[in-house]
């Protein structure tokens, strides 16, 4: 069998396990992060980076936006996901590379129609919490992290138990199926300026989802 065969037939070992999640590391090299970024770029110039509230009405300090058929939003109706940026204008689609990553991941899951885009700035964090406004929470999400290092924490389905912390590099790819899809988990700190991928510092993350 040739290398690239066997590279899109055989699954590819995680590095690590965090919260039972496989969590590639360095998976995207240096070339494939700027590229993404560029992607990220051009998501971010047709529908910018918003300041949105958590579900009690507190300003969350990571801005967002997202891409694909849905997006994560909050607004003076409530929160949740929906088909429109803020502004009113569509969210852009998907960018066909990350697509690629999660066929090539997760091939027996349904295809993502959310990319949300988290924007950390010098001292943004995100609270633990629970992920479970998608339509189908049996769908993984995948988690793609570029800039900045930052300390990932993830605990079991309940609110208050032990929890496992790693930290999130860029290029690193991680995966939520199974009982991790419904764990507790949040950003503690990021490393500000620790990496060279975004000039002015700060990092991004991407979550490709199932939302409806
Ligand atoms: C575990 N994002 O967008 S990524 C989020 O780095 C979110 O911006 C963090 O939590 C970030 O909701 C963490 C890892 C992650 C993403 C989604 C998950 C872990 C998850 C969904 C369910 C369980
Ligand atoms: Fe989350």
């Amino acid at each position: 069998m040739t290398a690239e065969k066997a590279e899109a037939c055989e699954p590819l070992a995680p590095t690590l396990r965090v919260g039972g999640a496989p969590l590639w590391q360095g998976l995207l090299d240096a070339r494939a992060q700027a590229a993404l970024l560029a992607d990220v770029r051009a998501v971010v110039d047709a529908a910018p980076l918003v300041s949105l509230a958590t579900p009690r009405g507190r300003p969350l300090s990571v801005r967002m936006t997202s891409a694909g058929d849905l997006g994560w939003t909050s607004g003076p109706r409530g929160y949740g996901y929906a088909a429109r940026h803020p502004s009113g204008v569509a969210w852009p689609p998907i960018p066909a590379s990350l697509g690629s990553l999660w066929a090539r991941l997760l091939p027996a899951a349904r295809p993502p129609d959310s990319c949300l885009v988290n924007f950390y700035g010098e001292g943004a964090r995100m609270g633990l919490h629970q992920d479970r406004d998608e339509a189908d929470l049996s769908q993984p999400v995948l988690s793609v992290s570029l800039g900045d290092a930052a300390l990932f924490r993830i605990g079991g389905t309940g609110r208050g138990g032990p929890t496992e912390s790693v930290w999130l590099h860029s290029g690193d790819v991680l995966a939520l199926a199974g009982a991790a899809r419904l764990a507790f988990h949040g950003i503690d700190r990021i490393r500000f300026g620790s990496s060279p991928l975004l000039p002015g510092g700060g990092r991004i993350n991407l979550t490709l989802r199932v939302a409806g």
